[in-house]
């Protein structure tokens, strides 16, 4: 197997054309490598755990079966989902960007079998569905587009194909994703086949392909798939929900804010972003800021996740954001940190990652466990006692370690394994960081090459330091984001001895002739915070969420005893503390709290009383991150704790 530098240097899921519009350039994997701490033990237990589990479980599902039965060896019939060659494809992106950080021979092996099995599956004019050429024999092709997921999974292919040649140069993938990209180059487009994807995604990745091949083809036909939503032309096979649904109700450039099934929304989003990238289109950029600002003000969860409802996995209306049925699909957390990642390199705004930081978090990390072996679909920020149904995306009954439709897991494995990607970026004037995790980041800046060691024990800790280790000899800014949350950030450059003014929300920038063994030391203080929603979030009015640096939190009864029943407790206004408790699930830091147990029964409804009676007994609460929840078992859970009265 090739591996050549030309590849590496594009390594990462977004790489820029050098005619895009960017305010920010992204780095590759190989010069953004997450090197200790935190993500980099999410990293390990991603690449050993997660990824080979998910390996058996393509095996399990039927979807390596399926893809046998398509290239003509392999008995019965088709298995899973429409859209099971999708969960392959992800998989394979997952294990691709794996090898871009630490190239290994099992998963090069798992790689080229699998990669020759979805080549030897495809027909010969470049079509490939496992589902449409066994379930119907080839005779559907193209046949229900609106649900048919058939451009969907030709996306998630591409994005794979990718992604495997940038960070290894095998190209088999390459090749077959090209050959299905040409047949919808000659099938779908002005004067050709109308009709759009029910599900948005292959705009994405033909922005992508063309951004590899420099083919302009793919980028005029993602052009056409983003500038028809809104004609109807998705919701035209047998499953015609509402068209919002299928992201085909407005155009996008007039839609001012996000609705309908929510990974559809954003993937669209983003895809719509990356177009607004390279062709420098100034009106379907302001357009999608809009839309972003409503997300974010409107019908975003404190955890960064999104998609309030379950009928039609959708966004709510504006504040509809119930604790308890929340939907916030693990997938659409990870779309939603694509979209923002290419705003954010549009735009250099730093609230794009403040985004990203929240949602990574809170709303991504959630969806799977601490082993890497069991994951959430749906991410409820409540959870009852007695609270359990047959739905296994239902969170009151637990992390499963697969599912029938199984979007999200290889989701988070290609998320979790390209996450070094996120950290850092270049611009004509430097080097920004976006995210802070213990790390190296090397980046052409001036005339020459910058290397930073990043050291920092966060999210626990809010110290980031910053070592250059090598600078071109000539000024240039290194620019670190000041997250919104953080009141007080102080940086002090070594040497100089002046403290930065630094203002949350914005990067600090410090422009400087940097040379080796220069540093900075950026100090974010993490005191617990107490935070109320808008007063229109009726469902959690009069309730607050406990959130310490990037970290939001929940209470867990694992951590309270039966007589404090987490269902009934209030907070009591006072000290919430924080505390290291390297015992408690694999180390995290949890906040001490007073809270008061409601006492007694009460009937259902009764007559308002003047207080609340009897005050109930004073308790300690623990309080998790969020991201670590039922790691013992189903459990009542809730990140909105009613306030009580004083202690
Ligand atoms: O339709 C494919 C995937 O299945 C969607 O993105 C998820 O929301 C789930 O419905
Ligand atoms: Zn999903």
């Amino acid at each position: 197997m090739k591996q050549t530098l030309r590849h590496q240097r594009t390594a990462a899921p977004v790489a820029l054309t050098g005619k895009a519009a960017t305010t920010l350039r992204p780095l590759p994997l190989s010069a953004a490598r997450v090197v200790d701490g935190f993500w980099a033990e999410r990293q390990q237990v991603n690449r050993t755990a997660a990824i080979p589990a998910g390996l058996r479980q393509l095996r399990d599902s039927g979807a390596l079966r399926n893809l046998r039965r398509a290239a003509g060896r392999g008995e019965g019939q088709y298995e899973g989902p429409v859209f099971i060659d999708s969960d392959v494809y992800k998989w394979l992106e997952a294990i691709a960007w794996e090898q871009a950080r630490e190239p290994s021979q099992a998963l090069a092996a798992d790689q080229a079998k699998i990669t020759a099995l979805v080549a030897e599956a495809q027909q010969p004019d470049g079509y490939l569905n496992s589902f449409v050429q066994v379930a119907t024999r080839g005779t559907a092709r193209f046949a229900d587009l609106t649900s048919g997921h058939e451009l969907y999974c030709a996306g998630h292919l591409m994005q794979a194909a990718v992604a495997q040649y940038r960070a290894t140069g095998y190209r088999e993938l390459l090749d077959t994703a090209i050959r299905f990209a040409d047949l919808l180059v000659a099938t779908f487009g002005p004067g050709k086949r109308p009709e759009l994807d029910g599900h948005p995604l292959v705009e994405m990745a033909l922005v992508e392909l063309y951004r590899e091949t420099g083919d302009s083809r793919y980028l005029e036909l993602a052009r056409h798939f983003v500038e028809s939503r809104g004609d109807g032309w998705a919701a035209t096979g047998p499953d015609p929900r509402p068209r919002s649904y299928y992201s085909d109700r407005v155009p996008v450039r007039q839609a001012v804010t996000v609705e309908g099934h929510a990974v559809r929304a954003l993937y669209l989003a983003a895809g719509a972003a990356d177009l607004a990238a390279e062709t420098g289109d100034e009106e379907l950029l302001a357009a999608l800021e809009r839309q972003w600002h409503a997300m974010v003000t409107a019908k975003t969860y404190i955890t960064g996740g999104v998609g309030a409802r379950w009928e039609g996995e959708a966004f709510g209306d504006p504040y509809e954001l119930p604790a308890d049925r929340a939907y916030c699909e693990t997938c659409a957390a990870i779309a939603s940190v694509q979209w923002s990642w290419r705003m954010l390199l549009r735009t250099g705004d730093a609230r794009y990652a403040d985004l990203i930081e929240r949602t990574l978090y809170n709303a991504v990390l959630p969806g799977i466990s601490l082993d890497g072996n069991a994951y959430f679909y749906v991410n409820a920020l409540q959870v009852r006692s007695g609270q359990a149904d047959d739905d296994v995306r239902n969170p009151a009954n637990g992390r499963v370690g697969w599912f029938g439709v199984a979007c999200c897991p290889p989701n988070i494995m290609r998320t979790i394994a390209s996450l070094g990607s996120l950290l850092a970026t270049t611009a004509d004037d430097g080097v920004q960081i976006h995210q802070y995790a213990t790390s190296v980041i090397t980046a052409e800046v001036a005339s020459g090459t910058a290397r930073l060691a990043v050291a920092t024990d966060y999210p626990w800790d809010g110290r980031i330091e910053i070592t250059v280790q090598a600078a071109p000899d000539e000024d240039w800014t290194l620019a670190l984001r000041i997250p919104e949350w953080c009141a007080d950030a102080k940086a002090l450059v070594a040497g100089t001895g002046a403290a930065e003014a630094c203002q949350p929300g914005t990067y600090l920038r410090l422009r400087q002739r940097w040379t080796a063994g220069d540093s900075v030391v950026l100090d974010l203080p993490m005191p617990v915070r107490q935070t109320e929603a808008h007063k229109r979030v009726d469902a959690v009015r009069g309730c607050v969420a406990i959130e310490r640096g990037p970290l939001v939190y929940c209470l867990e009864q694992a951590d309270h005893p039966a007589g404090v029943l987490i269902d009934d407790i209030q907070l009591v206004d006072g000290d919430c503390t924080p505390v290291w408790r390297p015992d408690l699930l694999s180390g995290i830091t949890a906040v001490q709290m007073t809270g008061r147990t409601t006492p007694g029964a009460m009937p259902l409804y009764q007559p308002r009383t003047a207080d609340d009676g009897q005050p109930g007994r004073l308790a300690r609460l623990t309080a998790i991150p969020y991201f670590a929840w039922a790691n013992r078992g189903p459990a009542p859970m809730r990140v909105w704790i009613p306030l009580g009265p004083p202690g």
